[in-house]
This record gives structure tokens, sequence and C-alpha cells, in this order.
């Protein structure tokens, strides 16, 4: 049995090399912004899923908002992350440019 903790343990951190770090958890969905929209622009995820944003639109300011649920602020670059929760279909924004639209579906 202790044996068996031993060995999970190593597993757990040679799976954590090199990307553990600052950046936990790995996201389930990456959306890109790149060209004034999201990238893909309508995705999906299970319930306790994260989608992480990358701003990469080369300077451009962009805004990952849905009212009351998340907001990454207007930025330029980076990234944001939202983990979803609850089972539902998410409308999200930019109010820079408000024709940039995505939709999460949590399942
Ligand atoms: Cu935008």
């Amino acid at each position: 049995m202790r044996r068996w903790i031993v060995g999970f343990g190593l597993a757990v951190a040679a799976t954590c090399v090199p990307a553990c770090g600052t950046e936990d958890p790995v996201p389930d969905v990456v959306v890109e912004i790149s060209n004034v929209q999201f990238s893909p622009m309508d995705v999906t995820v299970e319930h306790g899923g994260t989608v992480e944003w990358r701003f990469d639109d080369g300077g451009l300011l962009h805004h990952v908002e849905s009212p009351g649920l998340f907001d990454s602020g207007i930025t330029g670059d980076g990234t944001f992350r939202h983990t979803f929760e609850s089972v539902g279909v998410y409308e999200y924004s930019c109010s820079v440019h408000p024709y940039m639209i995505g939709v999460i579906t949590v399942l």
C-alpha cells in the first residue's frame, strides 16, 4: 500500500514536469482571440471544465465578458481563464467590438 502511494506520487510529479507551476490546472479548451474574433467561437466543455482565452491579436484590445459570470477586463495580451461549474449555455462578447461573440456550452 505504501509503495503504491509513493509510486502514485512519483507518477503525478512526473506528469507535472515541466508544465506545473503558476498555470494550474491545464485548460480543457483554448479560445484564440485574433483577427477580431474568438476562434473557435462555439466550444463545449464538461461541467468543471476550464476555458482559456488567449489574447493574441497584435496588441489590439479585446474583452471577454459575460455579465455577472466572468470578465477578463479589457486587455491586449496574456490569457484569461474561467472554470464552468454549472451546466448551461453561456454567451459572451467583447465590449470593444460588440460583434465579437462566443458561446460556451457546458454539459
Ligand atoms: Cu474585441
